[in-house]
C-alpha cells in the first residue's frame, strides 16, 4: 500500500454507504454557489476535468475566496464533516493515533469518459501538509511520478471506487496525473452510474 515514502494507497476505505453519501453531497456542491466548471488554463486551454471548490476557489494557479474566473461568487464552505473524514483518512493511512490535520479546501473533480489530467505538481498551497484523495465511481489509471519532472520513473496505480490515497512527506510534491478512466466500471451501488469523482482535501496555508 505504500507506493513511495509518504504516499499511501488504501483500497476500499469508503464503504458503499459513504460513497453514496459523498456522491449526493457532490451533486449538491456542483450546483453552487459557484457551479462546477472546467477551469480554463492561462494559456487558454480548457481542462477536460470539471471542478467545484469548497473553502477556497482554485483558479489556475492560485487560491482565492471568490470565483473571479466564474461569476465572482464566494465559494461554498468546507464542511467540518468532510475535514473530519480527511483526518480519519490520515490516521488510517499513516497508522497514527491522532492528528491535528485541518484541511481548509476541498477540490472535487468530475471525470467523464474522455476526461484526463496531465502530469503536474500540486504546489499552489503554501502549506506542505498532506493531500487526502477519495475516489468514487469509475476506476482510473493514476500515474504517480517523481519530484523532478513529468516523465519516468513513475508508478501506475488503479484507483477504484472507495479508494483513499494520502500524499505527504517526500511525496507531497511528486508529479502525478490521470491518463485515463475506465468507462462504466463504477459499482452499481456507489451512487454514480458512470463517471469518476475525486475529492481532494488540502491545507492552503492561507489566512
Ligand atoms: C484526481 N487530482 O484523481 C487527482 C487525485 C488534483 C489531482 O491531481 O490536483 O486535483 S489527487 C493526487 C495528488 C495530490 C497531491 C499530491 C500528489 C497526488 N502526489 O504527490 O502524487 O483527480
Ligand atoms: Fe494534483
Amino acid at each position: 500500500r505504500e507506493i513511495a515514502q509518504g504516499a499511501v494507497h488504501v483500497p476500499g476505505w469508503l464503504d458503499l454507504d459513504q460513497q453514496r453519501r459523498l456522491v449526493e453531497a457532490c451533486r449538491e456542491w456542483a450546483r453552487g454557489p459557484v457551479p462546477i466548471r472546467a477551469a480554463k488554463l492561462p494559456g487558454g486551454h480548457q481542462m477536460s476535468v470539471q471542478t467545484v471548490c469548497l473553502g477556497w476557489h482554485w483558479a489556475p494557479y492560485k487560491y482565492t475566496r471568490t470565483a473571479d474566473d466564474a461569476g465572482g461568487a464566494r465559494v461554498g464552505e468546507m464542511p467540518e464533516w468532510l475535514a473530519r473524514l480527511g483526518r480519519e483518512a490520515l490516521v488510517a493511512a499513516y497508522q497514527d493515533d491522532a492528528t491535528t490535520y485541518q484541511p481548509d479546501v476541498a477540490l472535487v473533480n468530475f471525470y467523464d469518459d474522455k476526461a484526463k489530467m496531465g502530469m503536474h505538481q500540486d504546489k499552489d498551497e503554501r502549506s506542505r501538509e498532506p493531500v487526502v484523495s477519495l475516489s468514487v465511481g469509475n476506476t482510473c489509471l493514476f500515474r504517480f511520478g517523481n519530484t523532478e519532472n513529468r516523465s519516468k520513473p513513475y508508478t501506475d496505480v488503479e484507483l477504484a471506487s472507495g479508494d483513499m490515497f494520502v500524499f505527504g512527506g517526500p511525496s507531497r510534491l511528486a508529479f502525478h496525473g490521470v491518463p485515463k478512466t475506465y468507462p462504466r466500471t463504477a459499482p452499481p451501488e456507489c451512487g454514480l452510474a458512470n463517471g469518476r469523482l475525486n475529492i481532494t482535501m488540502r491545507v492552503t496555508g492561507m489566512a
